[in-house]
């Protein structure tokens, strides 16, 4: 304890709570607790305290089949549990029932031996859990009423019905091919959008539930659902796919209704169902819009008394709903709304309105006009040089909007099946002012859970456009980009990017659903396709199956899901394609433990000005030796993932054959000297951070990634693998210097140079635009792609210091060490891990002194390592208050000492 007395530790908060609060209590991951189709659905809740060194010992859960918890409604209390776990505690009462809605209350003790009342209550749902609770049947348009495949009318697909009672509660099951817009009684049916999601359809199917208590009525009642192309029949990728899924658009629906009396009803999809295709939406499809013409609409066709004589019959169909889950991601909705910022004409005389932020979603439009008068909306990223509307880059898809007014009073239109990436709106047809329009933000439902802010704004802009990259791209699937004819669940950007997505938001909802397709579209040989859901048909797998770096998806963001949000039972269920996946690789290495033609894309537009002697173009990575790397990346991130599950031999296995991999890549690709033969940063950033090279040449190595920096004037050339680590490497190896160059770098390549241009959003290359404004490559050149949004972790690791224990799981023990730098006057950063909010920040004061200001959430602990003030040391400071503090020491990087909850501030 000789350090303590050169510290200054101040006490911040002295109001005390007396008792330790219960907060955010939740089923699974799921943030709309309806529909769970889990047997035995985990519980999380938060502690809140505001003394220091909180931990939680024990806790009871009782779950109750009714809002009062009488015993005899109890269907498990799991008595006083001596336990410090707060996240993540399996149900283990009695049989849960389909369809059913259970509430739990949660109390705990705590270290000072104290205990909580019983908590709020919340509440869960089941879904539909077995095939038998599916009623209703699948129902299609006949024939004559068909939407053709090359005819992408939305379907209307209606039916009365009369309820007899009082209703108590009502439920309606939900789900499509194609999308749908489920309406009862005139109203859209809940909040979400582009339902049922994208899956990989033929093994998993999401459908949605929804409480319709409200929206039905004793009497006569409609049911009406529009549907659209949606992934199931829209055309996908570059490639032609229209109906990859299927030809024919389709309807699941089930009502459940519960009256009073205790009866029940049920309405369901069947051949008394009535359908037409000759509603408003005449045009729809994912790439390239909407013909929305308001002057067929049918007045109350959702509606009980509509006139239904001329629509037609529709079908019924078989389909074994074995693929039918529940959907258990984050709810894709309309988030936010944006106001354009500037209306202009563009030098070629198009009118434009400026939203202010390459946002994803569309817009809502409000017009009035005569009958007849057409509206076309086109949507663009970025203007060209002169200032002109500019959509070469969105490929084949035409991302447009035509509205055909109605011609009664004050109009407003919202397309429902489709999405765009746009930052500017180019209108046809009318005069427009900023009322006119409005952007729809759409995107899955994350909650937010990181903030990073510094003294540069440059960099706040940069963390600004990381997050918005990620609201853009996370849509049901990660998709690489929002606008062109792609938009697919490319692996390679969700692999690098899944990191710093876990800070920036609560993924763990999305990441577990999208996981699961990833392992149902893994193909037999374990060999993962290059975008999940799988619609390149097998393009892929006619080349180069998996593409290393992008196949390492099924075991890098398992891992990295399992450290951040502790879920030991998602990285259970994950471990088989985990392994799968490895054994794949296994058998093409073969005893040379080499993987050859592993790699299609490389190291992905890694950065290349010129072409090299060799001809090689600089910065180039060889593709076999990043196979090489992934696949001994993989390996030991497999052995990790066996030894947290407890299985020991495969553990021992996989760390065999790590050793023999790196061996293997020694022999063929280092020298002594730590050269390595593809002399890339890559090359360096990858073998330093995979752990593949001997202690002795790792500083060597370090050194020579550093040298490569330094002779480019501290540039990048790194491509979309060695981007994600480049800046951890150069700390990891003493560096944190270097990396601070790299990030505060404004000339091209670097994050700050697009930010300079005037970018709301992460860019898909480096130079997508030049310095004298002309585009890259007009194939390729997305302006919301958020695979380089990947240096977000850095930030929140290592500036502000947040890190991850991966001895311990979800934040339960963590890091609090920032490495400030002098380029900066602060930074600070919060995290709303699964246990609570921390919090770390830095700021330089006078005469070279720094003040760091820390929270430590209640059932958790901290290993805080304390910087070096400017002056390089710790000198003025002494010790006012510890309670809460352990264990200090001094290490190569500062002060370290161990502490429990609550909130921290130091200066010295
Ligand atoms: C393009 C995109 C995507 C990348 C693939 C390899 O389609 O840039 O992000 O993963 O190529």
């Amino acid at each position: 304890m000789k350090y303590l007395s050169y510290f200054l530790f101040l006490l911040l908060n002295s109001s005390i709570f007396a008792q330790v609060q219960i907060t955010e209590m939740t089923c699974e991951h799921q943030q709309n607790p309806m529909g769970i189709d889990v047997l035995n659905p985990r519980l999380s809740w938060k502690l809140k305290a505001q003394e220091r060194n909180i931990l939680q010992t024990a806790y009871q859960i009782r779950v109750s089949s009714t809002q009062a918890f009488e015993k005899k409604n109890l269907v498990w209390d799991s008595g006083k549990t001596p336990s410090g776990e707060s996240i993540l505690q399996v149900y283990k009462g009695t049989a849960l029932q389909s369809g059913k809605m259970y509430f739990w209350q949660v109390k705990v003790w705590d270290n000072q031996g104290r205990d909580t009342d019983w908590s709020n209550t919340a509440s869960w749902e089941m879904g539909l859990l077995s095939i038998n609770d599916w009623k209703a049947q699948w129902i299609e348009p006949t024939t004559q009423a068909l939407p053709e495949i090359d005819n992408s009318k939305a379907l209307m697909l209606r039916k009365n019905f009369a309820l007899k009672n009082k209703i108590v509660s009502a439920r309606a099951y939900v789900t499509s091919h194609g999308y749908y817009e489920l309406s009862l009684n005139g109203q859209k049916v809940g909040n979400e959008v582009l339902t049922p999601g994208w899956t990989a359809y033929h093994k998993r199917l999401q459908y949605q539930v929804y409480d319709v208590t409200k929206m039905l009525r004793s009497g006569a009642n409609a049911v009406g659902t529009m549907l659209g192309e949606g992934w199931f029949r829209s055309n996908l990728g570059w490639v032609n796919n229209k109906g990859y899924y299927g030809k024919r658009l389709g309807l699941l629906c089930q009502i459940y209704v519960k009256y009073a009396d205790g009866t029940e009803d049920w309405v369901l999809s069947d051949g008394s169902w009535k359908a037409t295709n000759e509603g408003p939406i005449k045009v729809n499809e994912i790439y390239d819009g909407e013909n929305y013409d308001a002057t067929r609409e049918m007045k109350g066709w959702n509606e009980a008394n509509f006139n239904e004589s001329q629509w037609t019959n529709v079908s019924t169909a078989i389909f074994d709903n074995k693929n039918l889950v529940a959907s258990e991601g984050a709810k894709v909705e309309r988030i936010e709304e944006l106001k354009p910022i500037k209306i202009f004409r563009t030098p070629k005389g198009l009118l434009v309105a400026d939203m202010g932020q390459n946002m994803v979603g569309w817009i809502r439009l409000k017009v009035t006009g005569a009958k007849g008068t057409k509206i076309v909306l086109r949507h663009a990223e970025v203007l060209d040089k002169f200032g002109d509307f500019y959509t070469e880059n969105l490929r084949k898809a035409k991302c447009m909007l035509t509205y055909t007014l109605k011609g009664e009073g004050e109009e407003t239109y919202e397309p429902r099946f489709t999405f765009m990436g746009f930052r500017y709106v180019a209108i046809e047809g009318m005069d427009l002012k900023t009322e006119n329009l409005t952007g729809i933000v759409v995107h899955s439902k994350m909650t937010p859970t990181g903030t990073f802010e510094c003294s540069n704004s440059l960099v706040n802009q940069l963390q600004h456009n990381i997050q918005w990259g990620q609201k853009g791209n996370f849509v049901d699937v990660p998709t690489d980009c929002p606008q062109r004819d792609e938009r697919l669940g490319w692996t390679g950007d969700a692999q690098a990017f899944c990191r710093t997505a876990a800070y920036n938001f609560d993924v763990s909802a999305f990441f577990t659903k999208w996981l699961k397709d990833v392992a149902a579209d893994q193909r037999p040989d374990g060999s993962i396709p290059w975008v999940v859901p799988d619609i390149l048909n097998k393009m892929d797998a006619a080349t180069v199956p998996g593409s290393a770096g992008w196949g390492d998806v099924v075991v890098i963001a398992p891992w990295t899901m399992y450290l951040t949000y502790g879920d030991k039972q998602l990285l259970e269920n994950q471990y088989p394609s985990m392994k799968a996946y490895v054994e794949f690789i296994r058998k093409k290495a073969g005893d040379s433990y080499l993987w050859k033609n592993g790699s299609i894309f490389g190291d992905w537009l890694f950065y290349k000005p010129v072409m090299d002697s060799h001809g090689e173009p600089d910065g180039y990575t060889d593709k076999d030796y990043i196979s090489t790397a992934f696949y001994a990346y993989s390996t030991s991130l497999v052995k990790e993932a066996a030894l947290v599950l407890g299985k020991e031999e495969d553990a021992k296995m996989y760390g065999e054959v790590f050793e023999k991999i790196k061996k293997a890549f020694n022999e063929q690709y280092v020298t002594g000297a730590g050269r390595i033969a593809s002399d890339s940063q890559t090359a360096y950033v990858l073998a330093l951070n995979f752990g593949l090279l001997p202690e002795n040449l790792q500083a060597k190595a370090a050194n020579y990634l550093v040298q490569d920096i330094k002779s480019r004037e501290n540039h990048l050339s790194t491509g979309f693998l060695g981007t994600p680590y480049l800046c951890h490497v150069l700390t990891k190896n003493g560096y944190t210097d270097v990396a601070y160059d790299l990030l505060l770098q404004e000339k091209y390549p670097s994050w700050l140079y697009p930010v300079k241009m005037g970018a709301t959003t992460i860019w898909e290359r480096w130079d997508g635009q030049k310095v004298d404004s002309t585009f890259q490559d007009v194939g390729m050149n997305s302006f919301n792609h958020y695979a380089y949004g990947a240096i977000g972790d850095w930030m929140y690791r290592v500036v502000a210091g947040i890190e991850i224990n991966s001895k311990s799981k979800g934040y339960k023990q963590f890091y609090l060490k920032p490495e400030p730098s002098v380029r900066l006057n602060y930074a600070k950063s919060t995290l709303n891990s699964p246990y609570g909010e921390i919090a770390s920040g830095w700021e330089w004061k006078e005469d070279g002194k720094i003040k760091l200001t820390m929270k430590i959430p209640a059932n958790t602990r901290a290993t805080i390592t304390l910087p070096k003030n400017k002056n390089g040391d710790f000198a003025g400071a002494k010790l006012i208050e510890s309670l809460g503090l352990q264990n200090l020491k001094k290490t190569e990087k500062g002060i370290e000492v161990e502490a429990g909850s609550g909130e921290y501030v130091f200066e010295y």
